[in-house]
């Protein structure tokens, strides 16, 4: 196996950012469970955010869901996170939730429709230049229910001039990140299913346009590290939104349900040269929770998530890729398969312990969340909080 000390040492530059929807009220269509100390507002769920960083130091940045988290003064809430320590990240449009895109939004027909999508991102490329953020991250509930409902061809081509639109507004250091998935809330046909489709749209917008992968947006089976190493190697990865999934776009926490998928996708990651600073430049690939806790507290939640993410990145670093490459190069089957699993199958929580110590931070992140009475102070606090998104 590779060197502990080496590979732990590349673990500085992981950062994972986590979602401000995280932290409010979710749940199914049958039933949204409320949880005590629920954030009621944008700053709360920053808070909340903070908490997880603190303990953790995995987490410095927040992305946010507009209008979700909409505010008056993006500067004065930039301040606030970071006078917690922690920054604004991704920003997310949002043209799921209005009457008017019941039949599309960036793909519709109705130009009146489409004027308000285009001029929607508009509005979060505005706010991203007032929080700093580089990337906007657009993903579409565009899709029908029925054969024939509408024109697959037509919609295709309105979402490439609707995105050529968007697009020509960014600024120099601004990205656009396109995320596909392959069904709901559209059951028949979704206008951005699959990663091809995000390709070639992203392709045609140029060098600042990206794919977003999520996690849970894949039929079962999808082998979602070949999807990493191929955009990789196209150099169109632009941001991870990670999360579990047993059956559909379930947002689980990231690595409860197949934390060999997880290892094996970080293995990707670092192999494609996605995985923090390489030769001193940031990699540009965004680690993101897209998450919703809907038994369990959220606070524990997303330390739990970004452990997991921590854990398995450990472990894809401590896979001895000299081996692996020797192995592989003479045709050892199980030889190159024993690497991976060495390295899979090496318990790295003690390790991990002794790294966050050293630096200050709690051995076991979750316990010191418990013991720190944060979550008792804001049960108290906190009175009405609200479902995931819906509202600031
Ligand atoms: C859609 O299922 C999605 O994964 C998108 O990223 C949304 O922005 C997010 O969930 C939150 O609803
Ligand atoms: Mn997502
Ligand atoms: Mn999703």
């Amino acid at each position: 196996m590779n060197d502990v000390a080496t590979a732990l040492g590349r673990l500085e530059e992981l950062a994972i950012e986590v979602p401000s929807w995280a932290y409010g009220n979710s749940g199914t269509r049958f039933k949204v469970f409320g949880t005590p100390g629920t954030p009621r507002t944008v700053q709360e769920k920053i808070a909340d955010a903070a908490k997880v960083h603190e303990l953790t130091g995995l987490a410095p940045t927040v992305a946010l869901h507009i209008p979700w988290d909409k505010v008056d003064d993006y500067a004065a809430l930039k301040g606030y996170a970071a006078g917690l320590g922690v920054g604004l990240g991704t920003i997310n449009s949002n043209t799921f939730q209005d009457d008017e895109y019941k039949f599309g939004s960036l793909t519709s027909s109705s130009d009146a429709v489409r004027r308000r999508a285009i001029d929607h991102h508009f509005e979060c490329i505005d706010i991203m230049h007032q929080t700093g953020s580089r990337d906007l991250k657009i993903w579409l509930a565009d899709g029908t229910n029925y054969p024939g409902q509408d024109d697959m061809r037509g919609r295709q081509d309105r979402l490439a001039e609707s995105l050529q639109e968007i697009y020509a507004r960014l600024g120099e250091d601004q990205r656009l990140v396109l995320e596909y998935k392959f069904f709901e809330p559209a059951f028949y046909h979704t206008d951005v299913p699959d990663w091809g489709t995000s390709y070639a749209q992203t392709l045609a917008l140029g060098e600042k346009a990206f794919v977003c992968l999520d996690t849970g947006h894949h039929a079962p089976g999808t082998n979602i590290e070949f999807i990493v190493m191929q955009l990789l190697r196209l150099g169109k990865l632009g941001s991870f939104d990670f999360n579990s999934r047993f059956y559909a776009d379930d947002d689980l926490i990231v690595g409860a349900a197949d934390p060999f998928q997880l290892f094996r996708i970080m293995h990707e990651v670092i192999r494609g040269g996605g995985f923090g600073s390489v030769s001193g430049k940031e990699s540009g690939v965004a680690l993101m929770l897209d998450q919703c806790h809907n038994l369990e507290e959220k606070i524990p939640g997303q330390i739990r998530s970004v452990l997991n993410v921590q854990e398995m990145t450990a472990r894809a670093l401590l896979i001895d890729t000299a081996a692996l490459a020797e192995a592989q190069r003479t045709g050892d089957v199980l030889a190159a398969n024993a690497v991976f699993n060495d390295a899979f199958y090496t318990d790295v929580r003690p390790m991990l312990a002794e790294w966050r110590e050293s630096r200050g931070l709690p051995a076991d992140p979750l316990a010191a969340f418990k013991a720190s009475g944060y979550q008792k102070q804001i049960n108290e606090d906190r009175v009405g909080g609200q479902q995931a998104g819906w509202g600031a």
